[in-house]
């Protein structure tokens, strides 16, 4: 089945310039990037990204982690697309857990469990077609994403904008 996922590069994968290293290992999957961006992550974005786990002992040093309170206050968020997207990125990814995943996995490679027990694990990619389209609606506005992949609205609105001077 065609799919997208949303794949984020977090702050460690930044601050460690593994940032082309981990493209080149998405690339083997020949899937098509159809998104991409740097964003700044807001308390909010994070909270609404990880909001499943809101109960979880680590979720406020997580929140903190993907604003890049500990490494730069940046990620890198892409939308891959094509042929079984979604498994085809988690299988590169590896295991939630870095010590758990496979050593040629991205998260095997580059992860780490910090001694706050955090997995630090530098990307995130979406686990199924339910989480995908729920994440990649929340980091992506329509015309930010090359395919139409999800039905759009379109409304008049007026408001400020900012535009190159
Ligand atoms: P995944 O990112 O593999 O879909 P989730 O959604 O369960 O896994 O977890 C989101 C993030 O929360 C993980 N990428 C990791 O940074 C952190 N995390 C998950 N489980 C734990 C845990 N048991 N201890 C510490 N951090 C965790």
């Amino acid at each position: 089945m065609i799919e997208q996922t949303l794949v984020i590069i977090k702050p460690d994968g930044l601050k460690k310039s593994l940032t082309g290293n981990i493209l080149t290992r998405l690339s083997e999957t020949k899937l098509e990037i159809i998104a991409a961006k740097m964003v700044q992550v807001s308390r909010e974005l994070a909270t609404e990204h990880y909001i499943h786990l809101k109960d979880m002992p680590f979720f406020e040093e997580l929140i903190k982690y993907i604003m890049g309170e500990y490494h730069k206050k940046k990620v890198m968020a892409l939308v891959y697309w094509g042929e079984g997207a979604i498994q085809k990125v988690r299988d590169i990814c590896g295991k939630t857990n870095p010590e758990e995943a496979d050593s040629v996995s991205i998260r095997g490679a580059y992860g780490r469990i910090t001694t706050k027990g955090v997995y630090e694990n530098v990307i995130h990619a979406s686990a199924n077609m339910e989480d995908a389209e729920r994440e990649i609606k929340l980091w992506f506005k329509p015309n930010e994403v090359i395919t139409n992949i999800y039905p759009v609205i379109e409304e008049e609105e007026k408001r400020k904008i900012v535009k190159w001077a």
